[in-house]
């Protein structure tokens, strides 16, 4: 029976990330898991009329109880805004924002309505894909320790033009996954749209982001079969890391 207290595997995740990004120049930041739709949605380059702003996929305040349409953050992306209209006159930015989101889904072993995600930001001048894709690859190098390889795929996300779906494999060690092509984030070009809206010239600036779940990264790590159990609370499951 353990006697001293540990931290959580997600917290411990989450401090392993914010080291492995600071040695590259990322800072880390925090802000409201509840936000405004303008934060959370409007400066993101999500359209009105966009599905993931239904009842169905997001939490929603009631009217009565908030002074402006208010959520549960469906993404970190809105720490990201934030922290680029508070840093205009301090460009370059290397951003990681590590925290809680939610979705109003159904859950089953891979998905929970509270989950953990991980976004990334670089903006400054001449920044292209070339630089995010060293960095994914310095991050997974580190963090799952072995060498690595990435590779990009079109994707599409309102926030980004291009956009990348963002495939790994790693190449040595001895794990399940070695020589498996993972999907595991979404990527891509800062779209102008959230550059200027953010206060930033997109015409002089230019920079990457990147999102993916932090529960997705401890199933990859510690071969967590269901991502339910990471929030139980079960002590026989907490104690295993
Ligand atoms: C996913 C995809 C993504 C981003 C997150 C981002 C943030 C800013 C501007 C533009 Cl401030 N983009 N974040 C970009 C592409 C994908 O997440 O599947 N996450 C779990």
């Amino acid at each position: 029976m353990e006697t001293t207290g540990h931290k959580h595997p997600i917290s411990r995740m989450i401090a392993e990330i914010n080291s492995i990004f600071a040695e590259v120049g990322f800072v880390f930041a925090e802000g409201p898991e509840v936000e405004s739709e303008h934060y959370n949605f409007d400066r993101m380059n999500v359209p009105k009329d966009h599905p993931s702003r239904d009842m169905q996929d997001t939490f929603w305040f009631k009217e009565a109880d908030v002074s402006e349409p208010t959520v549960l953050r469906t993404h970190t992306s809105p720490v990201q805004a934030r922290y680029m209209e508070s840093h205009v006159s301090q460009l370059p930015i290397r951003m990681i924002c590590p925290g809680k989101t939610f979705r109003n889904e159904a859950t089953d072993a891979t998905h929970e309505a509270q989950f953990h995600q991980l976004e990334g930001l670089e903006v400054g001048e001449g920044v292209h894909l070339g630089h995010l894709k060293g960095t994914i690859e310095y991050f997974f190098e580190h963090f799952l320790g072995g060498d690595v390889e990435v590779r990009f795929r079109p994707g599409f996300f309102p926030f980004v033009e291009p956009g990348v779906e963002v495939d790994m494999r790693l190449l040595s060690g001895d794990s399940k996954l070695k020589g498996k092509w993972i999907e595991i984030m979404g990527a891509g070009m800062v779209h102008p749209n959230v550059l200027r809206d953010s206060g930033i010239d997109p015409q002089k600036y230019s920079g990457y982001a990147f999102g993916m779940g932090i529960d997705r990264l401890a199933v990859m790590k510690y071969g967590i079969n269901d991502v339910r159990d990471l929030y139980t609370g079960d002590l026989r499951f907490v104690n295993q890391f």
